[in-house]
């Protein structure tokens, strides 16, 4: 039985956690630089460890400053959250080698779905629909010529190490493809010490959808609907929604289940997200994400379900509290992640909060660990607030949007409230007709104007 957790992270997936715990009746850990002393989560954890100096690599990235800090304080599970050490296999190892709980799945899986060649070959493997391209790794400029003829242009090399838009090049032509398998292999040696790429057709306008599932260690999977990620801007997440506006009830359904099938093929548990690539009626593999995600409240909005509450159960060797048939998809739900940048042009702005102010009501969830007076430090990510709002209807939900947004405050540094504020009032995102180009050409447009 987990007793007591241990949360190796910050910020608001870190109160995530702890609320999680609170509810089930686990004592929480929690740890923090020394940046991070007066964080909420530190505030509202049963306990708290200071971990080391602000910069992440020698605190939140410490795996033995974490694991003593489980040992010290006689924590039996550790959840990473997301980011920092999340996706790191051989701290999963680790942290199990110490007879400690990892919340999040195999040790092995986290390594397969890290490496982005063998994740696409599992995936195909297991029935998942994928990007044509080449098989396996490129070795050299004729192979990339040879598969790049066979493929059709454009086509993208990406790096094996690399994932979530870092190490990639595109090549439209012959003349542009040399250059590009050289300076992604390049690129992939310095960045991630493993210069292996592979290529895939690349796909013009596509939109972001992922599915999220979850499995216990029984090998009972289940997926929860999708969610459409594709207002990003350099590869980070803006807003996201579910159910997706560009999908049919059939089109979920069967890739819900084609994805569920090959999770349960894989002996995967826990929280699992399938990114794919949708185009002209199409799903593309493209990452498999073995982390609970920063967007996963929209799918507890539409499908009520408490996703960290899960993967504690299943982590303890419980069976999921729910099966295929009782997960009934309701309403509309839409994120906007709130960050502490300039709303246009997304210069960080770290800082005192001077006053603030979380809207709520109907609908309405706000997590964060923003508080009147707190500071935000300027070591970590920018994002301080996710702001998530459900409704029977899209149309529901995007009213009182507009509505939470205008009752946030938060004085004293620069966020992205006001980006947000005006993206729900354009014509295209309230349609729904949006792809992954469409936020970033949209901010160049109105920096022209
Ligand atoms: C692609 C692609 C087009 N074709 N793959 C970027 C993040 C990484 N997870 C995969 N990415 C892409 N892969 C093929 N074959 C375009 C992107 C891409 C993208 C994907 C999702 C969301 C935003 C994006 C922005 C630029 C490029």
């Amino acid at each position: 039985m987990i007793e007591k957790l241990l949360i190796a992270n910050r910020g608001e997936i870190a109160l995530r956690i702890l609320r999680a715990c609170r509810e089930m009746g686990i004592k929480s850990v929690a740890v923090h630089s020394t940046a991070d002393a007066n964080a909420m989560h530190v505030r509202l954890a049963d306990e708290s460890v200071c971990i080391g100096p602000p910069a992440a690599r020698d605190s939140y990235l410490s795996t033995t400053a974490i694991l003593s800090a489980a040992s010290i304080t006689g924590a039996d599970a550790i959840h990473p959250g997301y980011g920092f050490l999340s996706e790191n296999a051989d701290f999963a190892q680790m942290v199990e080698e110490h007879g400690i709980a990892f919340v999040g799945p195999s040790p092995d899986h986290i390594r397969l779905m890290g490496d982005k060649i063998a994740a696409k070959q599992a995936a195909k493997d297991s029935g998942i629909p994928v990007v044509p391209g080449s098989d396996g790794e490129i070795m050299d400029a004729d192979d990339a010529k040879a598969w790049a003829e066979k493929i059709g242009f454009p086509v993208i090399i990406k790096a094996s190490a690399g994932g979530g838009g870092r190490g990639m090049k595109v090549a439209k032509n012959a003349s542009e493809l040399t250059s590009a398998f050289e300076m992604a292999g390049q690129e992939a040696e310095a960045a991630f010490g493993n210069g292996a790429v592979y290529m895939e057709r690349y796909l013009d306008r596509p939109r972001h959808i992922e599915v999220q599932v979850m499995a216990d260690s029984e090998g009972n999977v289940v997926h929860l609907g999708e969610r459409d990620c594709s207002l990003q801007r350099r590869h980070q997440k803006i807003l996201e929604e579910s159910p997706s506006p560009a999908l049919n009830g059939s089109e979920r359904d069967e890739i819900g289940t084609v994805v569920a099938e090959a999770v349960k093929k894989l002996g995967y548990r826990s929280a699992g997200t399938v990114e794919f690539l949708y185009e002209n009626g199409e799903f593309f593999f493209i990452e498999m994400n073995t982390r609970l995600q920063v967007e996963h409240p929209v799918t507890e909005a539409v499908t009520g379900i408490d996703l960290v509450r899960e993967m504690i159960r299943v982590a303890d060797g419980r069976p999921l509290s729910f099966k295929q048939e009782d997960i009934k998809l309701s309403g509309h739900a839409i994120e906007c992640r709130i960050n502490a940048e300039d709303p246009f042009t997304f210069v960080p702005s770290p800082g005192k909060v001077n006053e603030y102010h979380a809207p709520g009501g109907l609908g309405v969830r706000v997590d964060s660990g923003l508080y009147s007076g707190y500071k935000v430090p300027s070591h970590y990510d920018s994002m301080i607030a996710k702001l998530i709002v459900h409704g029977n209807t899209r149309a529901e939900c995007l009213m009182r949007l507009r509505r939470s947004l205008t009752e946030f405050v938060i004085d004293g540094i620069k966020t992205t409230v006001p980006l947000h504020q005006e993206l729900i009032l354009n014509e295209d995102f309230i349609n729904g007709a949006y792809d992954i180009h469409w936020l970033e050409e949209y901010l160049e447009k109105k920096t022209r104007d």
